[in-house]
């Protein structure tokens, strides 16, 4: 089979967004687009030559045309081996362990994460660096710069390959070997928690709902928390991955696994209930009658975290990006360990992990992770809750009355404004940003805004900054008020608005969130006036 070089055309738009190149199937269609861009990433990325190269993604459509090219690129751009989930499957938190564990120079995880999939609907590549993290901001840009003057690529034409058949393949020079997608992911989860307590749990009738929404963690939760957990099948929903997510939305919040939401408050309640997204590093955690939200979720794991096998020897450090509510920054302060503050995006994390300085960090958006892996990890957070709750022999709502009794609680909630034009969005973002300058001072209603920035932040391991990463308004601890600008979406833009608030007096601790947010939300009008410039009345999604 000859390799050969590939005569092309740049393309302009092929910008790494938050986590990864995110596009409507359409455009990964057109003649030659997968193949720039991946070429783009060999040409910049020179050190994938002769090592080891993981591959993989969330089963969506265009998954496996996708791998197939990108086998057949990495044959001819010189890379030794690549190691590939069998049919193409590799959730992303199993991706980022594979390549730390195979001493890999990287990955191409292709996913579009929580967004719809099939032929109208989106599709997406994560660019993983060695040591399992996202590719950093400086390697994301000089990639792009590439790919906007690239003239030719490498392939090998013709390539026959069998990614469903397990085992040693070569193709050229270069070993293929397809592995199972969940062995070594499963392997890594029983050295972080107490498997035999999990199984004691289950067997003593304790009860997990885990959706795993037609997407990737299918066979994960399959493997995991049936078979080797022992728990009942029903405790599975949605397990076999489909290339259209069954139509669905994997995207597990209030409004996408509502079903879970309406089950926890009905009798049929089970202890914990949990759902994943379309690449398995998301999670959601309810309990009987209540939400956690992923912040407290963050928070509440950090104050129980000890108690698990693999973090018996204490916490390093805790982060927590930006926009995330301010709960686990309370945890580290009780627990006197290193906290960051870092901009959205999982690969603000990679170093400060890579460096020992944080065992445990998350985000607003339904993410969790520990330095097992260097992505966010849906199943591992549901593992982790099952663990505390087994260990502790506390419900999902005692774990949370005490941990507000103890900390005070941070209500929180994201208002996005889906599909605005790109001018109106700018527009949204420019009067606040004009207006930061005047806003400390001034009361609203109890509040006093203490700060009003745009955020930048400065990577403590490397030096370098990233700036723009969000408007916030500070209202001293008792509140925050965050606008941003969605970099994942591919239609149109999203503005982010987040509310924060926090009590700690006894009778506040158990309010409903929205009704706590209001007065917050009424502030908000007043000052990103996002209804007055955007003309809508209220927000796409409220999370
Ligand atoms: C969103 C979330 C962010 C998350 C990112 C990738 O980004 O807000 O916290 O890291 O998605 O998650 P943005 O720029 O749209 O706000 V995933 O599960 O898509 O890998
Ligand atoms: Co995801």
């Amino acid at each position: 089979m000859p390799i050969r070089e590939i005569q092309t055309k740049p393309y302009t738009d092929q910008k790494s967004g938050t986590a990864g190149l995110r596009k409507k199937v359409a455009v990964f269609q057109q003649p030659h687009y997968l193949e720039n861009f991946l070429q783009s990433i060999f040409d910049t990325e020179t050190t994938l030559r002769g090592k080891t190269l993981i591959i993989g993604g969330d089963g969506r459509y265009y998954n496996r045309d996708a791998i197939y090219t990108a086998i057949a690129m990495a044959a001819a751009n010189g890379v030794a081996k690549v190691v590939v989930g069998q049919g193409g499957l590799l959730s992303t938190p199993a991706a980022s362990h594979l390549i730390r564990l195979r001493g890999a120079g990287g990955g191409f995880l292709f996913t579009a994460s929580h967004n719809p999939a099939g032929p109208d609907g989106d599709f997406g590549i994560k660019f993983n660096v060695a040591g399992g993290g996202q590719a950093p901001e400086g390697l994301t840009g000089r990639i792009y710069e590439h790919s906007k003057t690239i003239q030719r690529y490498r392939i090998v034409e013709g390539a026959s390959l069998d990614l469903d058949r397990r085992g040693m393949q070569k193709l050229e020079d270069t070993e293929i070997e397809v592995v199972d997608c969940v062995d070594d992911y499963a392997a890594l989860m029983q050295t972080l928690f107490d498997f035999d307590r999990l199984r004691d749990w289950f067997k003593k009738g304790h009860s997990l709902r885990f959706d795993a929404m037609h997407a990737v963690t299918g066979p994960y939760a399959q493997r995991i928390l049936v078979e080797q957990l022992g728990a009942p099948q029903s405790t599975v929903m949605n397990g076999c991955p489909l290339e259209d997510f069954g139509g669905g939305h994997p995207d597990p919040n209030l409004i996408y696994a509502k079903h879970l939401v309406d089950l926890v408050n009905s009798p049929a309640s089970p202890d914990l209930a949990a759902a994943s997204d379309g690449d398995g590093d998301r999670n959601m955690i309810l309990g009987r009658g209540i939400f956690i939200s992923p912040g407290d979720s963050l928070a509440m794991l950090a104050a129980h975290l000890h108690r698990l096998p693999g973090y018996r020897d204490g916490l390093k450090g805790l982060a927590r990006s930006m926009p995330t509510c301010r709960a686990v920054d309370q945890v580290a302060k009780a627990l006197a360990v290193e906290f960051h503050e870092t901009p959205t995006g999982w690969k603000f994390f990679a170093n400060l992990l890579d460096a020992g300085r944080l065992t445990l960090c998350g985000e607003e958006s339904f993410g969790t992770s520990s330095s097992h892996a260097r992505e966010k990890d849906g199943l591992w957070a549901v593992l982790a809750w099952l663990n505390v709750l087994a260990a502790t022999g506390l419900s999902v709502r005692e774990i949370a009355q005490q941990h507000w009794q103890r900390f005070g609680r941070h209500y929180f909630a994201r208002h996005d404004y889906e599909n605005l034009s790109a001018a109106t969005a700018a527009t949204v973002m420019q009067a606040l940003a004009d207006a930061t300058a005047h806003l400390p001072g001034k009361s609203y209603d109890d509040y006093t805004v203490a700060l009003a920035d745009d955020f930048s932040y400065r990577d403590p391991v490397d030096g370098s900054i990233a700036v723009n990463q969000g408007l916030r308004v500070v209202f001293g601890d008792s509140a925050r008020i965050v606008l941003r600008q969605s970099g994942t979406g591919t239609e149109g833009a999203t503005l982010r608005l987040y509310l924060e608030r926090y009590e700690s007096r006894e009778t506040a601790l158990a309010w409903e969130t929205a009704e706590a947010l209001a007065p917050l939300s009424n502030i908000a009008d007043q000052i990103v006036r996002i209804g007055e410039l955007t003309g809508r009345k209220a927000p796409s999604v409220v999370t």
